[in-house]
């Protein structure tokens, strides 16, 4: 069976531009939110990588729609559940700590949390991939990555965590962080026992 490495997160994070670095195929990047409309996939070897539309148009969406696009997720994890091997949460590092305060002042969870917590209580492999690394300064990024560890349930410092989080930048090609995670994953499911 092929299985599947499922690229979710919010609009505009960096999905598509993530996706063309893991699989070499250029799919339609923007600047405005909402440019990927329907589940995309590509091969390589054993794996397929999809890439997801992206939840929460982040300024005009209605709370509807917002809704709409998290059962969109939700339900493509329900039914692909038998061959997805790893979901991959992408955030935009540099405002998913002022987005979830924002919603966390409306008294909302933020969508990335409630998506993060239902990967985990539905038992997916999930990784978080902290894009845009290279929008935070370098003396900021520990203290950043640590900020965003603790938002979603694991306890700082985020170096403790380097099989669940990957800060990476993928629109200057590094990826290496989240690829190594990968590479891991991919290589016990081809040798369980080990
Ligand atoms: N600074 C910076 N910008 C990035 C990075 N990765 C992607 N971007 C930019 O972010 C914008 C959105 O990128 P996309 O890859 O289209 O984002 P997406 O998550 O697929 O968006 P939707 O399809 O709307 O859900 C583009 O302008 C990218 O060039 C990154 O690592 N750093
Ligand atoms: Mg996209």
């Amino acid at each position: 069976m092929v299985q599947e490495i499922v690229l979710i997160g919010r609009s505009n994070v960096g999905k598509s531009t993530l996706f063309w670095e893991l699989t070499g195929t250029k799919v339609r990047v923007g600047k405005r939110p909402g440019i990927t409309q329907y589940p995309f996939k590509a091969r390589v070897g054993d794996i397929f990588y999809v890439d997801m539309p992206g939840y929460g148009f982040m300024l005009k969406a209605s709370h509807a729609d917002q809704e709409k696009t998290k059962d969109l997720i939700v339900q493509y994890f329900e039914e692909h559940a038998p061959e997805i091997l790893m979901a991959v949460q992408v955030v935009d590092a540099s405002s998913f700590l002022d987005i979830a305060d924002r919603w966390e002042k409306r008294g909302e969870v933020p969508l990335e949390i409630e998506i993060w917590e239902f990967l985990d209580d539905m038992g997916f492999d999930s990784v978080l991939a902290a894009n845009k690394m290279d929008r935070i300064t370098k003396a900021d990024k520990d203290l950043a990555l640590d900020l965003i560890c603790e938002r979603l349930g694991m306890l700082p410092p985020w170096r403790q965590w380097t099989d669940k989080i990957a800060p990476i930048s993928a629109k200057r090609g590094d990826v290496q962080a989240l690829k190594g995670i990968i590479s891991k994953k991919v290589a016990t499911k081809n040798s369980p026992g080990l």
